[in-house]
């Protein structure tokens, strides 16, 4: 089902001093910023310098208003891990197989996550208490 560890996601208060802390102390670069209306986020994807691999990216996510995903989750943890992002070749397969285990996901149809990729999550409670996101890129990403 799963072809690779797309990305880890963090909950940040404010992007713009995470990706200085990631940056400073890590070493980490960002490869991509958007802001998601939809999804009320404002995000960057990090990499290491220069890798083109397609390997594993951290994303810091912030919220883009108080009743963003982002924003009670913060409130109710503060900072930290937040989401586990899958990456797939056919997101609605991939939606079928797992609802034919009997997990629930969040959205009845994919939405429209980074760089225009389809995304849609499982429920924590599903899967183990860890939010898993389900990631088919764009076709003319990696
Ligand atoms: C909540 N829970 C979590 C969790 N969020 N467990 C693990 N990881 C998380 N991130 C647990 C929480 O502790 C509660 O357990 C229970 O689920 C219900 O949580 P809640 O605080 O009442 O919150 P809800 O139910 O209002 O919302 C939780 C869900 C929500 C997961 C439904 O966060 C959601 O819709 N997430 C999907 C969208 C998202 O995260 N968007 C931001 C990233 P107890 O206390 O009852 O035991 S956008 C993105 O990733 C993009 C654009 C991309 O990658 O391309």
């Amino acid at each position: 089902l799963v072809t690779a560890i797309d990305h880890v996601g963090i909950a940040v208060p404010d992007l713009d001093e995470a990706i200085a802390f990631q940056r400073d102390t890590f070493g980490l670069e960002v490869a991509h910023s958007e802001e998601n209306e939809e999804q009320g986020v404002r995000e960057a994807m990090l990499r290491a310098p220069g890798d083109t691999t397609g390997a594993t990216q951290i994303q810091l996510i912030a919220p883009l208003r108080d009743d963003s995903t982002i924003a009670k989750f913060l409130d109710k943890n503060g900072p930290g891990l937040q989401q586990l992002a899958y990456r797939v070749t056919d997101v609605e397969a991939a939606m079928a197989a797992l609802r034919a285990k009997g997990l629930r996901l969040l959205y009845e149809k994919p939405r429209r996550g980074t760089a225009d990729s389809r995304i849609n999550f499982v429920h924590p409670k599903d899967a183990g208490g860890v939010l898993v996101e389900l990631v088919e890129p764009a076709a003319n990403a990696h």
